[in-house]
């Protein structure tokens, strides 16, 4: 194995070279070697000053997040930390200069920070991304930083997690220089003249000027603390690292150390943490599709066409154009594009005015489109995306059209969210060239691609959908070909669910206001209405010949249908909306409707708890979940993790459904569907591979590394 930490001299400066693949993490053996490394530049009298640089592609991206999660489950001690290094660092008399190129995050940001100064490549970034993983920075940063860019500034870094760019990087104050030219020689030469003024070196931890918590501040504090409650309501983690960073206002730099530590340390044992680590790790895994042979590598995708400006094709359309790559948009008439496109230029604007884009690159995104209703112009487009009403006759119709207009060696790629790829791909002449690329609603907001592989799609074909994934900035994970893929088959049960614990007393308010506080982003009922009680309609129809006679079903389902409450659009459905407002509001009519349906069906009213309605829903979701694994629509549980955080809103601090199924323990869960089966039914009857892992007293997690 090569030394993670290399020691090389140029020009009288030591140069210190971290070599921790892939990202520089400061893995087992890399903080040992940096002290040493120090303690040679202060042992050997020729060398006037010291340069720490990342091999590789990138400084130092942090701890590493594996030994933090063996940390937090009590598998490996906590030992020192990193403190012992940094005094080291920063007690050097000699100027230790930083140099960094491509990130420098968390642990990593915190290393630089104790050197002496430092110097950046002008396509550097740098960060504390710590919330994001559930804690706050652990190794003094939170009490470094202020002293460099103020409490505000830092506060907002810490709390945010968002990365600085080289440019603002410099204008904060937490670099002393960037430059395009060669970054060692540069960070060697800033280094030779910080030593030949023979002044003592900066040490951080001692500036103060910036440490005023002035009305200003306050202001940004107050401000910064709003805006978390809104975005960040159930986490811990930012507003933990605005306390953090606020003691250094008001504690010695030591006294401000020791209680960032004691608050590290209550977050890393948080199910926040473990929760956010997990995802950390499960989006990585996704990437890699197990059974893809080596040599299947990704085509460029250099052009797009995409059929159908509905909500989901202008959504699909925005994706691509927001990523580079242009789109042929076609419609079946003229009125259908026009307002297609007023839709696109709408969302456009609406980014424009809340200043979240600037006017001159909505204009380049918007000649990246080309509108048509002609087949004739998709003739060069790598992919055609098909974004179609949901009939598998029409989708096999227009998969018939694409594959005579579409070249030879494009890609087709339908956004069906339930129907059946191998039968859409038989309508082609090239099925193994045919995916499912399954986008969520809104298309161009929503980060997950459900990537559906048919029985005869290519190697080459999965390996483009993903890297394209990447590409429109989404997580793609692979998902065999059954009805409702991975996310919509285990949604029914857990909406099924939902209703029926209004058939039996809960009100539609209670459910949803349980899951809501629960973490979720909104309750089941109300995405019911927002995703239209008719397509929910129209689906039930399409499998209602398949469900078993034995398995309850929703009593409300026609109602909907046929009352026209189809939800947000036609302003009633589960709730009732008023014009102009989303914000669904308490129908008692619809709610004595029900009330009187289930009467009639002999369905006993009751007193239902908010753990029964969090049971019945989340284990409804793992059940199934548990099931698709099982039968292998799914690659690990993980995917499964991935796809209900991305793409349904589930809370990421708690990890996802499997996770979370693991944290409550697979026995409890598994004992509790038993009961639920006895009480109601058998479509509550449990998954063999849930039935299997209770008993062995095992997780998913472990399932996922078989
Ligand atoms: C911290 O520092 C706490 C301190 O305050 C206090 C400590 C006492 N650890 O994302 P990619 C792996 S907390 C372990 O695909 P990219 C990743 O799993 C840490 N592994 O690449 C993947 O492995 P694999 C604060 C890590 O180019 C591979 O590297 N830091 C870590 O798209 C490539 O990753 C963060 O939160 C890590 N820290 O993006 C930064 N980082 O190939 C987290 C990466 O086996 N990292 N890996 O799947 C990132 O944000 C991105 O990885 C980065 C590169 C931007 C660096």
């Amino acid at each position: 194995m090569n030394d993670p930490v290399t020691y090389d001299v140029q020009d009288g400066v030591a140069v210190i070279t971290i070599n921790n693949p892939p990202v520089n993490a400061l893995g087992p053996g890399v903080s040992e070697g940096l002290q040493k490394a120090i303690q040679q530049v202060n042992e050997t009298a020729v060398i006037i000053a010291a340069v720490l640089i990342g091999g590789g592609k990138t400084f130092i991206a942090g701890a590493d997040i594996k030994q933090l999660t063996r940390m937090a489950s009590g598998a490996v001690g906590h030992g020192p930390g990193l403190s012992p290094l940094l005094t080291s660092i920063e007690d050097t008399p000699k100027p230790v200069v930083c140099a960094i190129h491509g990130t420098a995050l968390g642990g990593g940001l915190e290393i630089a920070m104790s050197c002496h100064y430092r110097v950046a490549a002008t396509t550097a970034k740098v960060g504390q991304p710590e919330v994001k993983i559930g804690i706050i920075p652990g190794a003094e940063g939170t009490q470094r930083l202020p002293r460099l860019v103020g409490i505000a500034p830092a506060a907002i870094m810490c709390a945010t997690g968002r990365m600085v760019t080289a440019q603002e990087g410099l204008k904060l104050g937490v670099l002393d220089a960037i430059t395009k030219d060669d970054l060692l020689t540069e960070a060697v030469r800033f280094a030779r003249e910080k030593a030949d003024t023979g002044e003592p070196p900066r040490k951080t931890r001692e500036l103060s000027k910036k440490l005023k918590l002035d009305d200003n501040a306050r202001e940004s504090l107050a401000g910064l603390r709003q805006s978390i409650a809104k975005r960040a309501r159930d986490l811990q983690a930012p507003g933990k690292a605005i306390e953090a960073v606020e003691l250094a206002a008001t504690l010695s730099f030591r006294e401000g150390c020791r209680k960032e530590a004691e608050i590290f340390d209550t977050c890393l044992k948080s199910e926040e943490a473990n929760g956010l680590m997990h995802v950390f790790f499960s989006e990585r895994a996704a990437a890699k599709v197990p059974d893809l042979p080596a040599e299947a590598a990704p085509r460029v995708i250099q052009s797009a066409a995409v059929i159908g400006a509905g909500t989901m094709g202008g959504g699909i359309t925005m994706s691509y154009v927001n990523a580079g790559i242009p789109v042929v948009l076609k419609e079946i008439n003229q009125a259908a594009l026009e307002k297609g496109m007023a839709t696109i230029k709408r969302n456009y604007a609406s980014a424009v005015k809340r200043g979240k884009l600037l006017e001159g690159e909505m204009e380049k995104r918007l000649n990246r489109i080309k509108p048509t209703t002609a087949y004739g112009d998709i003739g060069e487009a790598d992919i055609v995306v098909e974004a179609v009403f949901e009939n598998l006759d029409l989708k096999k119709q227009i998969f018939g059209e694409i594959d005579t207009a579409a070249k030879p060696e494009a890609i087709l790629a339908s956004n069906t969210s339930t129907l059946n790829i191998d039968q859409i791909a038989a309508a082609t002449k090239r099925p193994e060239q045919v995916i499912g690329n399954h986008f969520f609603s809104p298309a161009n907001i929503m980060k997950l691609l459900e990537v559906v592989r048919s029985s005869k799609t290519s190697p080459e074909v999965i390996a483009t959908s993903m890297a394209l994934a990447k590409k429109l900035g989404k997580v793609g994970v692979i998902v065999g070909n059954c009805f409702g893929f991975v996310g919509n088959r285990m949604f029914s049960p857990y909406t099924n669910e939902a209703q029926f614990l209004v058939e039996e007393g809960a009100s539609v308010a209670q459910v949803d206001q349980t899951l809501y506080e629960f973490g979720w982003a909104m309750g089941p009922l109300a995405v019911l209405d927002l995703a239209g009680n008719d397509v929910g309609w129209r689906i039930h129809q399409e499998v209602k010949h398949s469900i078993p006679e034995s398995n309850r079903q929703p009593l409300m389902t026609d109602i909907l249908y046929q009352e026209k409450r189809w939800g947000q659009k036609t302003g009633k459905g589960w709730y009732r909306y008023e014009e102009g407002n989303r914000q669904g509001l308490v129908d008692a009519e619809f709610e004595a409707q029900i009330r009187a349906e289930a009467d009639r069906e002999g369905i006993a009213q009751r007193e239902i708890s908010p753990d029964e309605i969090l049971e019945r829903t989340i284990y409804a979701l793992i059940n199934e979940g548990a099931r698709i694994l099982e039968e292998g629509f799914a690659t690990r549980s993980s995917d499964i993790d991935v796809i209900y955080i991305y793409g349904y809103g589930f809370p990421a601090f708690r990890g996802g459904p499997m996770h979370y199924g693991d944290r409550i323990g697979l026995k409890k869960v598994y004992g509790r569907i038993c009961e639920f089966e006895k009480e109601q039914g058998s479509w509550w009857k449990p998954a063999p591979l849930l039935k299997l892992l209770a008993e062995a007293n095992q997780t998913f997690a472990e399932y996922d590394r078989r």
